[in-house]
């Protein structure tokens, strides 16, 4: 299979997609099938309901417009690469001439937020155009999404848009599902004289318990809502605790009235299974981290040297200095500097009290990694960015002298970059403040289990309205589509790995003592503990540089 065309195949399964035999063979036909594959999947986000694989039929108007021979020889050469520009949306975000699109069939909302806004339905704008995917690092390293940087209007009505998108695009995922295919919206519900069994689908907007043990769940989708009724089972009663205001989910149960739902079950977007994505064939490392905190009294400035050092192969024992010859990337998940006037008195805690000096010293630090090591930044709450997500990449004003190294790319939060064939999602994981009190069975200590639930959710930040504060674009950033191989976080201070049906979940810890907040807060960092993964076999290990003695591979 060609490079090209691998490419494409590997986005389009990242995207959800299998290519049917006949679709791969018409693939091939292409000049650029990774332009192709990419026209379709954005024609794809306004189908409803989505198709179920990309097949023949999809692929063919493409090819008929592009003018390629209807019959490619076996073996034959590729057709001349047709012009990038025919089959992408234009930069009103409208489908250009030659690109294969379903008409929407967006509705008018009831989405939140109520009730005002619901009162005065408009039409969606056109959706911004999507960011198309860029090579950086001599083409070993695939931008998916993540160097968008959107203006926001901040309107009730862009919040309505927001949601209108969160609910489609989410109800779309629930429907990708086999078992829920044959599910109704909200606002579709049968009614008459018998009970009738019903897989309904809606966005949670409140949730009540009663004292006699029952539980009722208001759901809602873009017309209408809907009350959802659990009995006091035990095994279902733990599935409504684990509902996050404002995800969207599927329940299943009966209804005679259309307006209740008597509710037996609840069914959460969720991953399917990850196959082992394709691998280099010789031992290549990524190295994770974020929450450096430079600028800060607590930033662990020998340990974070120790690091340095051990990826310079100056410290550390034979099989770890092994491993740092081959570790070719770095990805930084936010927070690389304290900032400044994150929180009261944060100057008393303060050892460079200026965030441009702070950006310097960063550079200064980030300078003295191996230029052979590729390193990825996205931003954290403490540095100099919007503090709304999705967060565009840290602002190049403050920090320079980062952008000005050569082996560096800035990106947004959420990122999600695929390396050599892995695909990895890089957010901060501020949202994980709003998620882990809400979680049962998640705590603070272990961020890596509530990343897992947000896996099952598909977003970054389902909850709206309490400590992430969300900026209204037209379209949802925070919808977990693509399904990573690798979920990348941090901001927790706390360094965990999980495994979740394929899918390696990573919070990176920090290299900062415990500060006087997190004392009040009863938050215990484990920082210097750098997870790294081989992408050659996908395992992880975990390095630990807590120790004044040479740096070992845990
Ligand atoms: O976050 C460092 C730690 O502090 C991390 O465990 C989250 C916690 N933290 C930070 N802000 C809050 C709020 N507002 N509520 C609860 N917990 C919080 P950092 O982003 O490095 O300050
Ligand atoms: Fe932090
Ligand atoms: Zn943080």
């Amino acid at each position: 299979m060609s490079p090209s065309i691998r490419g494409a195949v590997e986005r389009a399964l990242c995207s959800g997609y299998q290519l049917t035999p006949e679709a791969f063979e018409l693939l091939g036909r292409f000049g650029d099938p990774a332009a192709a594959i990419e026209s379709l999947l954005s024609s794809f986000e306004t189908a409803s309901p989505k198709p179920i694989a990309i097949e023949a039929a999809h692929l063919r108007p493409l090819l008929d417009r592009q003018g390629a021979p209807a019959q490619a020889a076996p073996g034959a050469a590729a057709p001349a690469p047709a012009p990038k520009a025919a089959a992408v949306p234009d930069a009103a975000g409208k489908p250009a001439a030659g690109s294969y699109s379903w008409p929407s069939r967006r509705r008018d909302a009831t989405l939140r937020p109520p009730p005002a806004a619901a009162q005065s339905p408009s039409a969606a704008p056109a959706r911004p155009p999507q960011a198309r995917p860029t090579a950086v690092f001599g083409g070993d390293v695939t931008v998916i999404s993540g160097s968008e940087d959107r203006r926001i209007g901040g309107t009730i009505d862009d919040f309505k848009q927001y949601f209108l998108d969160r609910y489609g695009r989410m109800e779309s995922i629930l429907r990708r599902r086999a078992d829920l295919r044959d599910a109704t919206s909200v606002s579709n519900l049968p009614h008459g004289e018998r009970w009738q069994k019903v897989k309904a689908i809606g966005m949670v907007t409140s949730k009540r318990d009663f004292k006699d043990g029952t539980c009722t769940v208001e759901l809602e989708d873009t017309q209408d809502s809907v009350r959802v009724s659990f009995k006091a089972d035990d095994a279902l009663k733990k599935k409504v605790t684990r509902l996050l205001k404002d995800e969207v989910v599927c329940v299943s149960g009966a209804t005679k009235t259309g307006r209740t739902i008597l509710a037996n079950d609840i069914i959460w977007p969720d991953v399917s299974y990850r196959q082992r994505p394709a691998h280099p064939q010789e031992p290549t490392y990524a190295v994770l981290t974020s929450d450096v905190h430079i600028g800060s009294k607590m930033f662990m400035e020998e340990n974070f040297r120790g690091f340095l050092k051990w990826l310079n192969c100056e410290e550390g024992d034979e099989r770890s200095t092994c491993l740092a010859e081959q570790v070719k990337y770095l990805l930084i998940a936010g927070d690389l500097v304290d900032g400044v006037g994150i929180y009261p008195n944060q100057e008393e805690e303060l050892s460079i009290t200026d965030l441009h000096t702070q950006y310097e010293k960063a550079a200064e630090y980030l300078a003295m990694v191996p230029e052979r090591i590729r390193i990825i930044v996205i931003p954290g709450n403490h540095d100099a960015c919007r503090p709304t997500l999705p967060t565009p990449p840290i602002y190049r004003e403050f920090a320079q002298p980062v952008y000005d190294l050569k082996n560096v790319v800035m990106l947004g939060d959420p990122a999600t970059v695929n390396i050599e064939g892995t695909t990895f999602l890089l957010t901060h994981g501020r949202s994980l403040d709003d998620s882990i009190p809400s979680l049962p069975g998640c705590d603070f200590k272990t961020p890596q289990n509530a990343m897992v639930e947000l896996l099952k959710s598909r977003h970054l930040a389902p909850i709206f309205g309490e400590k992430t504060p969300l900026a209204p674009e037209s379209s949802d950033r925070l919808i977990i589509d693509p399904v990573p191989d690798i979920f990348h976080a941090g901001h927790i201070h706390v360094e965990g790995i999980a495994s979740y049906r394929g899918i390696v979940v990573v919070n990176s810890g920090t290299w900062q003592a415990q500060t006087k907040f997190q004392l009040s807060a009863g938050i215990v960092p484990k920082p210097c503990i750098a997870p790294i993964i081989d992408l050659m076999s996908g395992k992880t290990i975990e390095m630990n540089f807590n120790f004044s003695g040479p740096a070992q591979a845990g």
